[in-house]
């Protein structure tokens, strides 16, 4: 069995990767991306993991479904209401039933675990806590939700930290501390460590898991150099005052990660990451295409065999 911790646009590739070689994967969701908007709870990450092992991710934009429509929002926007965030008719039906069968009282675990159900996805998603944690940027223009710096103000503002509010008092989810445990490996996607990564680890209990397996958990390099996969990694990065590189990555990584997978052409930083204790392996992480997502993924699980 195979767990990954994951967060939206630059994790779907690699978890898409795995789904193709094996039934048995479960996926740790990032919910610090989650917010509420017209009454509606949004769980981007989680729903880019469904939508992407679905086969109805819009691969272009890397969120929300393909051939979607914005009608509904061309509507709220006649009505005023705030439109920064675009949320087409085909994804709105996610968030509908979300929040009516939250509003019922099901967990975000218990509606996720429904959908993956009905789109016959046969990797599990576990959103890391039930609780709410929201990811939020201090900026020179105040503090804010991640979706606002992000979407709202096109990551356009000088960032000088990252909290994670909700994340001390949060309960890790109890399915995703026993998949860390009875997993063969466990892989931290290639996502952007602050935003993605930062605020799973962020729940006491499941760093601490972590922190217990470390020599079976494996991450992937998130920058190639010093140029992020996908995102604003390096800005994030750089606020925290994390060394922009794979090695920064590492370092943010150490006290829970036992293997690096960096870009064979970022071989001359490999003795540094060895020394932080870590297990170095250099390989091709670049995926442009359904079979580069696949090599990587079997990479990693011939990874988990020699282990
Ligand atoms: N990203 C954007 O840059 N602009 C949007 O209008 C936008 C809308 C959106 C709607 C649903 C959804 O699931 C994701 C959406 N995203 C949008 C992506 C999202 O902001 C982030 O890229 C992720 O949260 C990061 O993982």
């Amino acid at each position: 069995m195979i767990t990954i911790l994951a967060g939206g646009t630059g994790s779907i590739k690699l978890v898409r990767g795995l789904a193709a070689l094996t039934k048995d994967i479960i996926v740790i969701s990032n919910v610090g991306d989650n917010i509420w908007l017209h009454g509606l709870y949004i769980c981007p990450d989680v729903d880019t993991i469904v939508y992407g092992l679905a086969g109805l991710l819009d691969e272009k934009r890397g969120w929300g479904v393909k051939d979607d429509s914005f009608e509904c929002l061309a509507q709220l926007e006649k009505l005023g209401a705030p439109t920064w965030f675009s949320l087409g008719d085909k994804d709105l039906a996610t968030h509908l039933a979300r929040t009516a069968m939250m509003n019922k009282g099901k967990s975000l675990s218990e509606v996720t675990e429904w959908m993956r159900r009905r789109y016959a996805i046969s990797a599990r998603i576990i959103p890391a806590t039930d609780n709410e944690v929201a990811t939020k940027i201090i900026t020179d223009k105040g503090k804010m939700h991640l979706q606002e710096f992000w979407v709202k103000y096109k990551g356009n503002l000088a960032v000088t930290g990252v909290q994670y509010d909700g994340a001390k008092s949060a309960k890790a989810n109890r399915k995703a501390i026993e998949a860390i445990r009875k997993s063969d490996m466990v892989i931290v996607a290639p996502a952007n460590p602050v935003s993605s990564i930062g605020p799973i680890v962020a729940l006491t209990e499941l760093r601490k898991e972590l922190a217990k397996n470390r020599d079976k958990v494996v991450a992937v390099s998130p920058l190639i150099g010093d140029v992020a996969v996908s995102g604003p990694a390096v800005k994030y990065m750089k606020a925290l005052g994390l060394a922009s590189s794979p090695v920064g990555v590492a370092e943010y990584y150490r006290d829970f990660v036992g293997s690096f997978v960096i870009a064979a052409s970022d071989h001359k930083l490999t003795p540094k990451i060895q020394g932080l204790g870590m297990q170095v392996y250099e390989t091709n992480i670049t995926m442009k295409n359904k079979q580069d997502e696949i090599r990587l993924g079997q990479y990693l699980m011939d990874r988990a065999i020699d282990n």
